[in-house]
């Protein structure tokens, strides 16, 4: 049985992560097309950072820290592939990296992630930690001022190609298992994979409400992550 899992940022709000739609979707009052978006990040960089500098501090708070939903997947995962029972693929919208902490091993980070920071120029990729501006210099050239702010995060806007489409769209074609957890369905590609899957194809959806896209589901599930997922899987 071939498995594919797509979580979004519900799945992190019991860790503690805030959501992107929930809580009318502002983030001091900046929509998040405005803090997303290249043409956002051209118009104003220094807010933009700001944005992607208080969610990486937050990140690495002590207290955030995976929830029962992102452990019973990794748990999934590790039974399922030792006992040979098929691929599994975890794909993720979320940049917090907390499936990995949890201990999933095939996780797809589609929109990027948070501690990273890519050059512009040579789309090199750091591991990053620190806050970022428009003045931070490349870490392996900072004495060359012409690189000076060169570095954004390693994420992806609106209007940017989202990473791993062609691997996502065979894990969804091949899928006999699809599930989707903590998702609003309306960002694409991500909302769209659902289609992609087999008419045999088991799909359910784990939310705390409908979505757009409840109905293309055989299951919906009616519930918090961290309760579901673990009954779900066990
Ligand atoms: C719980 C819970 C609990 C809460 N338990 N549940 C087709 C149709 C229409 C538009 C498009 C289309 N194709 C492309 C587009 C344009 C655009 C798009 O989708 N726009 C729509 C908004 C209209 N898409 C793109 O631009 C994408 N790129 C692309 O398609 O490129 C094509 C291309 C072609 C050729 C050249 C170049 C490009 C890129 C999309 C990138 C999205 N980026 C962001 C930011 C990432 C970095 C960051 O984190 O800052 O990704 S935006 C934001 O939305 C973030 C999220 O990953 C994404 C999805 O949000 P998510 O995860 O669903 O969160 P929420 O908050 O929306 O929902 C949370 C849900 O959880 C809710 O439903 C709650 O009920 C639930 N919940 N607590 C269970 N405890």
């Amino acid at each position: 049985m071939n498995v594919l899992i797509l979580t979004g940022a519900g799945i992190s709000a019991e860790s503690g992560i805030p959501t992107f739609r929930d809580a009318n979707g502002l983030w001091e009052g900046h929509a998040v097309e405005e803090v997303a978006t290249p043409q956002g990040f051209a118009r104003n960089p220094d807010l933009v950072h700001e944005f992607y500098n208080q969610r990486r501090r937050a990140l690495l708070n002590p207290e955030i820290q995976p929830n029962p939903a992102h452990v019973a997947l990794a748990e999934f995962e590790r039974d399922h592939l030792d006992n040979g029972r098929g691929d599994f693929l975890l794909v993720t919208q979320n940049i917090d990296n907390l499936h990995q902490r949890a201990g999933s091993q095939n996780v797809l980070a589609m929109h990027g992630q948070l501690l990273q920071a890519r050059c512009f120029y040579s789309e090199e990729i750091f591991e990053w930690t620190g806050d970022l501006s428009v003045d931070t210099p490349h870490p392996e050239d900072p004495d060359n001022d012409a690189m000076r702010g060169c570095l954004r995060p390693n994420v992806v806007w609106f209007g940017e190609m989202p990473i791993g489409l062609t691997q996502i769209e065979k894990a969804a074609t091949t899928a006999d298992l699809f599930i989707a957890i903590g998702t609003s369905g309306v960002v694409y590609p991500a909302a769209g994979i659902v289609a992609q899957t087999p008419p045999h194809c088991r799909r359910i959806e784990v939310n705390l409400d409908d979505t757009p896209a409840s109905s293309a589901f055989d299951e919906t599930i009616r519930g918090a992550a961290s309760v579901e997922i673990p009954k779900l899987l066990d």
